[in-house]
């Protein structure tokens, strides 16, 4: 006969065959799970916020490639979806538990609860209440499942009870089934069909100027050999979208790099010369085709992606190739045989490599500049040369997204760049999530300073759980990528413009050490690398707080 359980211990049990090391949260939530987390072993990590909770929770996923787990009370339910935005827009299967008063509370004016569903509605794939213990099995799985499955994404299961103790207090018979091909990216590889790969050697054989442009969706396959083998039987430039910058290191002859609205413009000068675009594993947004300009829609585009509703979603009548990456690109380049068109060759990726060339030299300068205030294109061609082989690099966004992205190089196989999806201030919990998935791995977040005050606080989470990452800020004490907007918007007319973009200077350093990390301030770019070195030596958690100019902007 079959015992009873807790739905805490059922919980528990559940995510931990699924491989979840981490939990993300803010009390008060689940604390009789919690109880039996912590007999599993699984670190709880009480964060500031839940927004931060969420963001540590997609880093941890998207860097370890399986599910991350956050959670909040009724309560803060709402910041906790708020903290799902970027994961829903990045692809990143986080699990988000909340708990809900029971039904005799709903609709009558009820102490911190508001209705989650709408909320969840927005940014999750799989959104269902849990309202008796026994569904725990069937919708436990379901989450995992839907997490990880066609595009990766949140999920949001609301627990009964506003701690969602009327789960996991109560008790039932219940079967456990962990199915491990859930517990990771990607869960499942389709293989693509005969006739699509048949449709794309054909269009690829006749194209005389192809690109690869390369997303997200190739890493997590681990597609990286085979996007190599297939750009070099092509003889086609790989362009990537800012978040698949890693799949190639960059001095590989066929690298151009990051394209779109945030970009090195060298990207998009090599696929505005081509006549064949390749999506593989990326989406076609309006940020990695700069608003569906490049390609233009009409012009020929082939799409390779693991989610059948992408195929043609903004390329109507696109060549589409339903499958994972890595089985459906090792196909196809077995359908292409040896090298697709020799006679090309020479000739198209010549001319990528030369507009790549220029583009560089233009930038060369302000990567080796002395000017202090720091440039940041000095920073990042000094963080590209003092970073470790296996290092992840966790970008946020605005300005440090651009810098980051078309600045600090990924030259080693093993190196992994990250960046948010455009949420603000993510970069710096998410890279703290990261290092928990990637413990032996450096991680150096690369954070504006108006991201970084987002979550300060959460330097103290990561001095008590002792998650040693590099954190540097690119500290010019404005929101730089605001400046002239704001500017623009007065239209010459006088006024307080600064009140809406400058900040206090701030020594980030000095906070940190408050809080119990280390800090490093670096004011003059000589210092710079024996700065990053100490930095990534000292395997604790660490600020390096590089002082630059206000007033440098990236040419796009
Ligand atoms: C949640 C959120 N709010 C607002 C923005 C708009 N935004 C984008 S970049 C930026 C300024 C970034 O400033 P900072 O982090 O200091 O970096 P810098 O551009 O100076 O390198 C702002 C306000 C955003 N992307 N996300």
């Amino acid at each position: 006969m079959r015992s009873k359980i807790t739905g805490a211990k059922y919980i528990a049990q559940t995510v931990h065959g699924y491989g979840v090391s981490h939990v993300f949260y803010v009390e008060a939530i689940l604390r009789r799970t919690l109880v039996e987390m912590e007999k599993l072993g699984i670190k709880r990590v009480l964060t500031h916020s839940e927004k931060a909770a969420a963001y540590m929770a997609d880093g941890y996923a998207r860097a370890g490639n399986r599910p991350g787990l956050c959670m909040a009370q009724s309560v803060g339910a709402a910041n906790l979806a708020a903290g799902l935005q970027d994961a829903f827009l990045g692809h990143s299967p986080v699990l988000a538990f909340t708990g809900r008063k029971p039904p005799l509370y709903q609709y009558r004016n009820s102490y911190q609860e508001i209705l989650h569903n709408t909320m969840y509605q927005a940014v999750t794939k799989y959104n269902v209440e849990v309202s008796a213990v026994e569904q725990l099995p069937h919708l436990l799985a379901q989450a995992f499942r839907e997490a990880t499955t066609g595009s990766p994404g949140p999920v949001h299961l609301d627990f009964l009870g506003y701690e969602g103790n009327l789960t996991d207090e109560a008790e039932a018979e219940l079967e456990f089934a962990i199915e491990a091909e859930y517990a990771r990216l990607p869960a499942r590889r389709p293989l693509p069909e005969a006739a699509d790969l048949r449709r794309a050697v054909g269009a690829l054989r006749a194209a005389e100027r192809p690109v690869l442009v390369v997303g997200r969706g190739t890493l997590v396959s681990g597609a990286q050999a085979e996007v190599r083998a297939l750009a070099e039987k092509l003889a086609a430039p790989v362009i990537v979208s800012m978040d698949g910058k890693s799949v190639l290191p960059e001095d590989h002859p066929l690298f151009v790099g990051p394209v779109g609205s945030y970009c090195a413009p060298c990207a998009n000068q090599v696929l505005a010369a081509a006549d064949l675009v390749f999506f593989i594993g990326s989406s076609t947004g309006d940020q990695v085709t700069k608003n569906w300009t490049l390609p233009p829609v009409g012009s020929p585009v082939l799409q390779l992606d693991i989610n059948p509703a992408e195929l043609g979603r903004n390329y109507p009548g696109a060549i589409g190739i339903l499958a994972d990456a890595r089985t459906g690109l090792a196909a196809l380049n077995a359908e292409l045989g040896g090298p697709a068109q020799p006679a090309r060759q020479g000739t198209w990726p010549a001319k990528a490599a030369a507009i790549v060339k220029e583009w560089r030299a233009g930038v060369e300068p302000q990567c080796r500049s002395e000017a202090v205030p720091i440039r940041p294109e000095r920073l990042c061609a000094d963080i590209t040369a003092e970073l470790p082989a296996d290092a992840v690099v966790v970008a946020d966004t605005g300005y440090s997204a651009i810098w980051a992205g078309t600045l600090i190089g990924i030259t080693q196989p093993g190196q992994l760049f990250l960046r948010a999806a455009g949420s603000l201030g993510w970069a710096f919990p998410a890279a703290l999530g990261a290092k928990c998935a990637l413990p032996d791995r450096p991680v150096l977040c690369f954070s504006g300073d108006g991201a970084f005050w987002y979550h300060l606080c959460e330097l103290e989470t990561a001095v008590r759980w002792n998650i040693p990452t590099v954190t540097v800020i690119n500290n010019n004490s404005v929101l730089g990528q605001s400046q002239l907007g704001i500017r623009r918007a007065y239209r010459g007319e006088a006024g307080g413009f600064e009140q809406q973009y400058k900040f206090n200077d701030t020594n980030f350093a000095r906070l940190a050490e408050d809080l119990g990390a280390a800090g490093i301030r670096v004011e003059k770019p000589g210092e710079l690398r024996g700065a990053l070195r100490r930095a990534l030596a000292m395997n604790r958690p660490v600020v390096v707080d590089v002082v630059t100019e206000a007033e440098a902007h990236p040419c796009l």
